[in-house]
């Protein structure tokens, strides 16, 4: 396409239906029964440049869904099943049912309008969203046609993911919608093919549902420069050390997020906590890529490491089969205990390939220890002390609890990694402000004694929690920052308005707001202030809130001049 031309609209539903067809093939689809119409001409005709595709023409819906249903019991592989917009997928639904009840893999691709022509009378147009109710695994919307290498990655990625899901240890229907806006006939230079092999193979291909006696199978252990990543989880107990058995026997380093539980308890050099820092240099981001990642848990807390990762083939680990695989990078997905996933690495007898890359990191983690000892020496008084003086002060097998937002982004950065045994919780299922209060004094009730660290609008916005806050075994601490300061870090910061539209503060007399729920109250702002309050407070019940004062302009200060010393130094070796 020329400068000034207009995008060919046609041509794009073309090419982002061949990237759902690349994946769905990857997956194991060979056939597609269709039902003719206009709204379906885009899959259509990726279907007929897809020789892998066996494309099957059958007029009425109902027929042609039951004639997949035969053709996918009979073939025990995904078939496809494609109509048109409006009452043409409704026929499907007694052939969904039945492929629902008796387990069979369809993949459904209903043809649609696009949103802004749904409930304005438009011919043909109904809501098809969620159209088979609970007789489907999953549903999926497609959303608006994109045809940029990110939108292709993500609907090859979901065509791979429908066809495992369709194929999974609950095999049955998978519903995906496509909404196409017009024109549906490419112009006659468009230029559409199937993706190469090359580009398609970081998709993920399958799951794999794993118990103790199976192997990867046809899926062998990727080879080069690896990774471990252990993300925010409920790991089982004996998981860290089974991790740390397969780190050491592979010789490869696990980047363990703070709420993964690993960086405390354990001594294993293989034990990396500084990644978020270390990747701020650009050689290190450079030489540390690896060639795969084997990943556990939820997305990492750190979103220099998720972007850093982006485009590395890995492997997804997770008990229930979840797809924590926002970058669309996921070859395979296997539904499994970590822990017996771990154990399989272990008496499969895989051995390490290069121990130098392992020391590349250890040497990168110590220097990172270094550099933060060094700046925080004369560093004025902020988050990075509070954190380290928490994670000192707590007792051995005790818990801490950190709200979202800037909380848990500090806990990442200045935790660093101790012997001690400690458990660290968050709420980052959707990282939200809200509640934070009441978990902690859940977590306190149900037995595990947990010091909270909050933010300041996370603590308003949970005031009723304050009437629980009596359950709490050890203190809670607020950072009094100045409200959302998050924004400060984040693009926001340049807009006007930035104080009365994002960061919001309030205006808060925390003491009185304590008093008011009879705990106790302690301004600190210095790490003896705050040793001594953490040692008042949990010696004498009830316990209590620490407000810990903050200048957040000195800390954004002490956090911006630590990235940037990192960013200079030389600390991968020579
Ligand atoms: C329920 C909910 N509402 C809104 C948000 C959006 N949000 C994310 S961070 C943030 C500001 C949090 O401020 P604070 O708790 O004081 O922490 P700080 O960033 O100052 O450390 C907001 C409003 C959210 N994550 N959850």
């Amino acid at each position: 396409m020329k400068a000034g031309d207009v995008p060919d609209q046609a041509c794009t539903n073309l090419r982002w239906s061949l990237a759902l067809l690349d994946g769905l093939i990857k997956g194991g689809m060979r056939r597609l029964v269709f039902s003719p119409g206009s709204r379906s001409t885009p899959v259509v005709l990726a279907a007929q440049r897809q020789p892998q595709l066996e494309l099957i023409p059958v007029l009425d819906e109902r027929s042609a869904a039951f004639f997949a249903l035969g053709l996918a019991r009979a073939s025990q592989r995904p078939v496809g099943l494609l109509c048109t917009s409006g009452s043409a997928p409704a026929h499907w639904l007694p052939a969904v049912i039945e492929a629902s009840e008796s387990g069979f893999p369809l993949v459904l691709l209903s043809a649609d309008r696009p949103p802004e022509l749904r409930a304005w009378g438009a011919n043909q147009t109904i809501d098809q969203s969620r159209l088979f109710g609970v007789f489907v695994r999953e549903f999926h919307d497609g959303g608006r046609p994109d045809d940029t290498p990110a939108g292709r990655k993500a609907m090859r990625a979901l065509g791979c993911r429908a066809a495992a899901v369709a194929m999974g240890r609950r095999a049955g229907p998978v519903h995906i919608n496509l909404p196409f806006p017009e024109p549906l006939v490419p112009a006659a230079g468009c230029d559409a093919k199937p993706e190469t092999a090359a580009t398609a193979s970081f998709s993920p291909s399958g799951t794999l549902p794993l118990t103790p006696s199976d192997t990867l199978g046809s899926h062998p252990f990727p080879r080069g420069r690896g990774l471990i990543l252990c993300g925010p989880g409920s790991y089982p107990d004996d998981f860290p050390e089974a991790i740390w058995r397969c780190a050491e026997d592979l010789a490869l380093p696990v980047l363990a997020d703070p709420l993964s539980g690993l960086r405390f308890g354990s001594a294993s050099p293989n034990c990396i906590a500084r990644y978020d820092s270390l990747l701020r240099n650009p050689a290190a981001a450079q030489a540390l890529r690896p060639d795969w990642v084997l990943r556990f848990g939820r997305t990492p807390v750190s979103h220099t490491l998720t972007r850093w990762l982006r485009g590395t083939p890995s492997i997804l680990v997770d008990p229930a089969g979840r797809w924590n695989d926002p970058t669309h990078d996921a070859f395979v997905q296997v539904e499994a205990d970590p822990l017996t996933l771990c154990n399989w690495i272990a008496d499969a007898g895989l051995v390490a390939e290069d121990w130098t890359w392992l020391d590349i990191w250890r040497h990168c983690e110590q220097r990172l220890d270094a550099i933060v000892e060094d700046h925080l020496r004369e560093a004025p008084w902020c988050e990075a002390q509070l954190v380290r003086s928490l994670i000192r002060w707590l007792p051995a097998n005790s818990a801490l609890f950190s709200a979202n937002s800037l909380p848990v982004r500090q806990l990442d950065t200045w935790s660093g990694t101790s012997n001690k045994p400690l458990r660290v919780f968050g709420n980052r299922g959707v990282s939200g402000i809200d509640g934070n209060l009441s978990t902690l004094a859940g977590l306190n009730d149900a037995g595990v004694p947990t010091l909270g660290l909050l933010g300041d609008l996370a603590l308003v916005h949970d005031l009723s929690g304050f009437l629980l806050a009596p359950r709490c075994r050890l203190p809670f601490v607020v950072i009094n920052n100045g409200g959302g300061r998050i924004f400060d870090y984040l693009p926001q910061r340049g807009l006007p308005g930035l104080e009365t539209l994002w960061r919001t503060p309030v205006e808060l007399e925390l003491g009185a707001l304590a008093g008011t729920f009879r705990l106790l109250h302690r301004p600190i702002s210095n790490t003896t202030e705050l040793t001594e309050a953490l040692e008042v407070l949990s010696r004498n019940g009830p316990t209590g809130l620490i407000e810990a004062r903050v200048d957040p302009e000195i800390s954004e200060g002490v956090h911006l001049g630590f990235w940037q010393r990192v960013q200079q130094e030389t600390i991968i070796p020579s």
